[in-house]
């Protein structure tokens, strides 16, 4: 089995400089996360390292990665590669680099959620949302929320995302809209 050195060290050689200072980001966020919420620090780890590993693969590779590993696709994930690359991002996780089950599920939904999720699903969901690297109006009262209220956090993270590919006239994902909704109804 790969080190964590050795995950971090081909995670980042798929990426610009950028990316690889927001993937150490989330790979913190996802551990510091981890510890204040009891879920498993390692798995948190390599789910933050490989998140984004197939971010630079064009939509061509990303679709011929799902169909290499049966990767069912709806119409909007065909024709949007921002959607793709969580789902070959899993795929490499699970089937190139050897991780488990639940990395491959936290890397899979990190880019929209989904209703009724894991634990490690919502950490990385939010690691990736608010990691140190990222600034945007409210990052900082969406960390604050992430230590205190997890799925507070999540719908905040969830409604901003979902305002924002509104204005930017981006059509919503499913598993977007599902995962607001699940929390709107099931939030305590
Ligand atoms: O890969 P990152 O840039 O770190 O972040 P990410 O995996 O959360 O991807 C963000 C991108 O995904 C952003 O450009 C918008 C897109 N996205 C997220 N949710 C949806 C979406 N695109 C569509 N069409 N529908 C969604 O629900
Ligand atoms: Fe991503
Ligand atoms: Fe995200
Ligand atoms: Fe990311």
């Amino acid at each position: 089995r790969l080190t964590d050195g050795q995950l971090r060290a081909c995670s980042y050689s798929m990426m610009k400089a950028k990316r690889i200072a927001h993937v150490g980001g989330v790979e913190e966020e996802a551990v510091r996360l981890a510890r204040r919420w009891g879920a498993d620090e390692e798995l948190a780890r390599r789910a933050g390292i490989l998140h984004d590993c197939t971010k630079y693969y064009s939509l061509e590779q990303q679709l011929q990665i799902c169909e290499e590993y049966g990767i069912v696709l709806d119409d909007l994930e065909r024709v949007s590669v921002k959607l793709l690359h969580s789902k070959t991002g899993a795929a490499l996780a699970r089937h190139v680099f050897g991780q488990p089950d639940e990395v491959y599920w936290a890397i899979y939904y990190h880019t929209t959620g989904k209703a009724d999720m894991t634990l490690l699903e919502k950490l990385v969901y939010l690691a990736d949302y608010m990691e140190p690297n990222r600034d945007f109006p409210g990052v900082e009262e969406l960390r604050k929320l992430c230590y205190e209220d997890l799925d507070a956090a999540l719908l905040m993270g969830l409604e901003m995302s979902i305002d924002d590919l509104n204005e930017r006239g981006v059509p919503i994902h499913r598993n977007t809209q599902g995962a607001r909704d699940w929390l709107l109804e099931h939030r305590k």
